[in-house]
C-alpha cells in the first residue's frame, strides 16, 4: 500500500456538494482506502474573473498503481464534472495527485510532486493538516514550502 495525497477543487455547481461527491467516490476505490480528508477551505481562483474555489486534501492508502489510481480519478471528474461543463469555464471537479509515496513521477500523463503545488496556498494548507511536517520524495520540507506560502486568499471553512 502506498500513501497518497490528492488534491479536490471546485468552482462550480455547489463546489463543497462537489468535494463531499467526490470524497464518496475516493471512499469506493478499489484497492484503496479513505484514510483522511482535511477541512474545506474557500481559495481566490488562480485565473481572473472566476468563481472562488473550494479545495481540500484527502490521503488514500492504495495498492493500485500511479497510472491505475490516476485513471480511476479522471473517471470520478468526468463522472461528476461531464454534465455540467462549460467549455472555456470554470471546472466542477478537478482531482490532481500531489504526492504518491515516496515516488518521483515523470511521464506524460503524470509528475509526481504536483508540478504547482509548492505555490498554491490552497494546497499547501490542506495537505499540512494531515501530512504535518512531512518531507516530499524529492528532498522539499513542507515546512519550507509553508514558510514561503502565505495564507493568503484563503479561507478555512469549519468543520
Ligand atoms: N497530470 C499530470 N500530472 C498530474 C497529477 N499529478 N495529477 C495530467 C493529476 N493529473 C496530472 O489535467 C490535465 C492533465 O494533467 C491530465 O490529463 C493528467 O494526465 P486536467 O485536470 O485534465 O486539466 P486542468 O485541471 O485544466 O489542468 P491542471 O494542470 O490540473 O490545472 P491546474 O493547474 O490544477 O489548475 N484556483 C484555486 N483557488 N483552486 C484551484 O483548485 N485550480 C485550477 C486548475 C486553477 N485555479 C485554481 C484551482
Ligand atoms: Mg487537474
Amino acid at each position: 500500500m502506498e500513501r497518497v495525497y490528492v488534491g479536490m477543487g471546485s468552482n462550480l455547481a455547489d463546489p463543497a456538494e462537489q468535494l463531499r461527491e467526490a470524497i464518496q467516490a475516493l471512499a469506493h476505490l478499489p484497492q484503496t482506502r479513505l484514510s483522511g480528508v482535511s477541512a474545506f477551505y474557500l481559495s481566490d481562483s488562480l485565473l481572473p474573473g472566476q468563481p472562488r474555489y473550494t479545495n481540500a486534501v484527502a490521503a488514500l492508502d492504495t495498492a493500485l498503481e500511479p497510472l491505475a489510481l490516476l485513471d480511476a480519478l479522471q473517471a470520478v471528474e468526468n463522472g461528476q464534472g461531464r454534465e455540467r461543463l462549460e467549455r472555456w469555464g470554470p471546472r466542477t471537479l478537478d482531482l490532481d495527485i500531489l504526492l504518491f509515496g515516496d515516488h518521483l513521477i515523470d511521464v506524460p500523463r503524470l509528475k509526481v510532486p504536483h508540478y504547482h503545488m509548492q505555490a498554491r496556498a490552497f494546497v499547501l494548507y490542506p495537505l499540512a493538516e494531515l501530512a504535518p511536517g512531512i518531507t516530499l520524495a524529492d528532498g522539499r520540507k513542507l515546512d519550507d514550502l509553508l514558510a514561503q506560502c502565505p495564507f493568503q486568499g484563503l479561507e478555512r471553512l469549519a468543520g
